[in-house]
């Protein structure tokens, strides 16, 4: 893949690391015998030695305890499939991890991997991305090693006009992966941005590729501000934006959040797949913030505004306005007025 650098060999992503990783995470007092790791590995005493230290130059801290072996004390950070699929319990989303360090858009490379054939439940996960996409054209504040920036490939068997149904999955799941991780108390806005104190905290676009009569995959891309520093956030901001350590006054460890969120979607999502939409569309109305209040939405060049009287099935935004009529919005930047 151009301009991209895939986690690979050095980067724990390698299979003898991973395999490491999980003996590591196996065992009960954590200390694993050289003499083990050389067997299941099937490697010498001294290729086991160098494995040790590439894994403590990636940042895991592993201690020598004299005449017994290793134990992993600490884990850096770092977006690797090893590290987010390690203890991840999942049926289908996150079956299969890409873990790029950089790319224009993980939504773009998704797209490619799933017109490629890709399996549903791939994921793919940035630690930067150059040309983050936001709605209609817009740009996602993308900076390096602070945030998550992911899209999953889904391939619901449903008819295209459903699509947007799905819309919600990944602004449940973030809002369910906040709660999870955080003290903080998660609001979704209309369609789908996730605010934590009257701040957007994370964003989602959501892009399809469909026949006529049904899907063919839908691409669900979510970016999540977790460590992201006030310092990043450019001054122009469309909303008024923030990240979870700066709310909550501490830094989140994005491994532990991203499985947590994929862990979540992968609920949600299996949930949708046997019950319909009605229990998605629940959750999404019990964290929603325009339900019954007074908004304005920016519809190309018009402005509608009213009062929220729910959503529909697919998930289009009842308004009534002032002069009594029903409004039914499909696409739109909402904004709160009471
Ligand atoms: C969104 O658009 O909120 C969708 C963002 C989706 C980003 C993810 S990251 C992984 C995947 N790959 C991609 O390429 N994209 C997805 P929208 O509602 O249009 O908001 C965009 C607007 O929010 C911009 O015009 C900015 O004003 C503002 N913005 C940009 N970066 C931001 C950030 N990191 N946090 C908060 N606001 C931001």
């Amino acid at each position: 893949m151009t301009g991209e650098t895939i986690r690979s060999a050095g980067d724990g992503n390698r299979e003898s690391d991973r395999r490491i990783l999980e003996i590591f995470r196996q065992v009960h007092d954590g200390i694993v015998s050289g003499e083990t790791l050389s067997k299941a590995l099937n490697v010498s005493r001294t290729a086991v030695w160098k494995h040790i230290r590439s894994l403590r130059n990636l940042g895991y801290q592993i201690e020598a305890v004299p005449s017994r072996g290793y134990r992993l004390v600490g884990s850096p950070d770092i977006l690797t499939p090893a590290e987010i699929s390690a203890g991840l319990r999942v049926e289908r989303i996150g079956s299969h991890l890409v873990c790029l360090r950089e790319t224009e858009s993980t939504n773009a490379v998704a797209f490619r991997l799933a017109d490629e054939g890709a399996a549903e439940g791939t994921v793919v996960i940035a630690d930067s991305q150059s040309r983050g996409k936001g709605r209609l054209g817009r740009t996602w504040e993308s900076p390096n090693g602070v945030n998550l920036y992911g899209s999953v490939i889904l391939r619901p068997a449903i008819p295209p006009h459903h699509a947007s149904q799905l819309t919600f999955l990944s602004a449940v799941a973030v809002a369910e992966a906040i709660e999870l991780t955080t003290a903080l108390t998660p609001a979704i806005k209309w369609p789908n941005d996730v605010l934590v104190n009257g701040f957007k905290v994370a964003g989602t676009l959501n892009e399809m590729s469909a026949e006529t009569e049904r899907v063919d995959f839908i691409i669900l891309g979510i970016g999540v501000n977790i460590n992201m520093r006030r310092e990043q956030f450019p001054a122009d901001l469309r909303y008024p934006a923030s990240s979870l350590a700066i709310e909550s006054g501490h830094e989140i460890q994005r491994v532990r959040f991203i499985r947590s969120f994929l862990e979540a979607l992968d609920r949600l999502y299996t949930g949708y797949l046997s019950s319909g939409y009605g229990p998605l569309r629940e959750a999404w109305l019990s964290r929603s913030i325009v339900m019954g209040r007074q908004v304005r939405v920016a519809v190309g060049d018009c402005m509608v505004r009213g009062v929220v009287t729910g959503i529909d099935e697919i998930g289009a935004l009842l308004l009534r306005t002032v002069e009594g009529r029903e409004e039914r919005i499909l696409a739109g930047d909402v904004v709160v007025e009471d």
